[in-house]
């Protein structure tokens, strides 16, 4: 006897909704993300924003970017932290402490997948992460600085599978006390689905 093709009754429950591999950074209008190992804006607005889309859950990010926050701050609380680096015993330094570290993206996102709250990981960065990291992921989170200040790093350049799928706020800009304009917006693959946060 043929299995039956499903019980009578029964809604369809084809309710992949899959894991969710982020990226998320700020840039300025012309794309740089970065300027002699930091960030070159002030911007306490995205840090909380930062904070908030990626407090309980994995982030990977490389070498340099673990570098780049200040040490009290590291490891990120509330975070399993992942840096990649290809340098072999940089993990037995003192400067890794509270990381896990690997030295493959691959092996560092399939570590983040299984790691707390790894049905959604977030990729930090920086540049050469992004740049490989890509294709891996599905979502983009993208904080606009309404600056052209000049830097050394850029993000990568999304490209046409990538859709923009909403920004806060939905035109123009918010101004930061300091006076920094600045917009969230939100990118992801053609089929993606997600909640956008408000
Ligand atoms: C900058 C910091 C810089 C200076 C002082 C504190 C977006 C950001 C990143 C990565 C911001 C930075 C911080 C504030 C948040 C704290 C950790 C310390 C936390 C990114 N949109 N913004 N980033 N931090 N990938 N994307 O490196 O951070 O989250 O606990």
């Amino acid at each position: 006897m043929s299995p039956q093709p499903g019980s009578p009754g029964q809604p369809a429950v084809f309710r992949f909704t899959q894991p969710i591999v982020g990226m998320i950074w700020a840039q300025t209008n012309q794309g740089v993300i970065g300027a002699d190992g930091g960030m070159p804006w002030h911007l306490p607005e995205d840090l909380a924003h930062f904070k908030r889309i990626t407090g309980g859950h994995p982030v990977v990010m490389g070498r340099k970017t673990w570098d780049s926050f200040p040490a009290k701050y590291r490891p990120l609380p509330g975070r399993t932290n992942i840096v990649v680096t290809r340098q072999p015993g940089w993990g037995s330094t003192p400067e890794a402490g509270g990381a896990v570290v690997l030295d493959s993206l691959d092996q560092a996102l399939v570590e983040a997948q299984l790691s707390p709250g790894g049905d959604e990981v977030w990729v930090l960065g920086g540049g050469q992460i992004f740049a490989q990291a890509m294709d891996d992921c599905n979502v983009a989170v993208v904080t606009v600085i309404n600056t052209d200040v000049p830097g050394d790093t850029q993000a990568p350049v999304l490209g046409p599978e990538w859709m923009f799928r909403g920004a806060t706020p939905k035109e123009g800009w918010h101004t930061s006390a300091n006076g920094t304009e600045y917009r969230f917006t939100l990118w992801a693959r053609g089929e993606t689905e997600f909640e956008a946060p408000e």
